[in-house]
């Protein structure tokens, strides 16, 4: 008999980028921490990570969100975040896609809620149906000023940081941020990143830098900045990058550019905005996300035994 496999989505866009979120169907990853689940998800799970977000059934662009029970107690879910390439530590705009869709489905009211990803709690408050803050996990700088070679660009200067996923910012690069430049700037940060690996240039436990992320002057008047984030597959957010404007936090309180509790609103590539600021705990730096999400569908997905497509198109 022949066999149709179901997967049961619901999908956002929280500042413009897109979230789907798996309620059903997906893995059976056991039980065990969140991060003992990731890596069981990076093991065995790929064929199953690119039906749901690859073509000719999604884009490369999708991030992924596979619900999962939350291991602690003091949380409302759990959560594994995917892309086209791998699985991600955290992502702010798809916590605060997956606040919204909760909502939207009834399983989760306004107030203060915890969610339990493979980095850590993050705390949300569900403000409206289509807003949520988040208070993402602690942030850091691990070096600064680091200095590389990039093919065609040169010397090249960044800090690194992590924000629930490990950065490399840059802001005196040079480059125009606007729409048009898309594919140049993707080349640019591409180059970076490779520049990055050739270099040895890493994580403080030795970790890839997988997210490049340029500032630039804000084109909004209300807006304090401008980023363009390449993430670790290749495309680039669309939003202003909740754990990329945490890393940017942890870098602004180093430098004692920004003190604590004062909002830094961080404008994307296309100018959707997250409203920031940071409270210092304990000596750690909790970065607190603002940002709006919209539920744009609902559905099943279908991977027929048949298709030979059914798991997306091999490169
Ligand atoms: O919002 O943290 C984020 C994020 C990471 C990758 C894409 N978005």
């Amino acid at each position: 008999m022949l066999s149709r496999q179901t997967i049961r989505i619901l999908d956002s866009h929280t500042a413009g980028e897109p979230t789907r979120l798996v309620l059903s169907g997906g893995p059976d990853l056991g039980k065990g921490s969140l991060a003992e689940r990731r890596q069981r998800f990076d093991e065995e799970a790929g064929m199953f990570r690119r039906s749901v977000l690859l073509e000719p059934r999604g884009s490369e662009i999708l991030v992924g969100a596979l619900l999962q029970e939350p291991s602690d107690p003091s949380c409302s879910a759990g959560v594994i975040f995917f892309n086209n390439v791998g699985s991600l530590g955290m992502c702010g705009h798809g916590t605060i896609g997956l606040c919204v869709s909760l909502a939207h489905l009834g399983r989760m009211e306004p107030g203060r809620h915890q969610i339990e990803t493979p980095v850590g709690k993050v705390a949300i408050e569900l403000l409206g149906p289509n807003e949520a803050r988040i208070q993402n996990v602690p942030s850091f700088r691990h070096a600064k000023d680091v200095s590389i070679e990039v093919d065609g660009l040169g010397q090249i200067r960044g800090d690194v940081a992590w924000g629930g996923n490990w950065f490399f910012l840059v802001s005196d690069h040079g480059q125009e941020l606007s729409l048009h430049r898309a594919s140049e700037l993707t080349e640019v940060c591409w180059r970076i990143r490779q520049a990055l690996g050739r270099e040895g240039i890493t994580g403080s436990e030795g970790e890839v830098i997988d997210h490049i992320e340029l500032f630039g002057p804000p084109r909004d008047a209300h807006a304090d900045s401008r980023n363009f984030v390449l993430c670790p597959g290749k495309a680039y957010d669309r939003s202003p990058c909740g754990t990329g404007t945490s890393a940017k936090l942890a870098c602004l309180h180093a430098d004692g550019h920004l003190a604590e509790g004062t909002i830094w609103r961080q404008e994307s590539f296309i100018g959707s905005l997250f409203e920031a600021s940071y409270t210092i705990r304990g000596g750690q730096i909790l970065p607190s996300i603002q940002g709006q999400a919209w539920i744009t569908a609902e559905g099943t997905l279908i991977l027929d035994e048949l298709d030979p497509y059914r798991h997306g198109i091999p490169e």
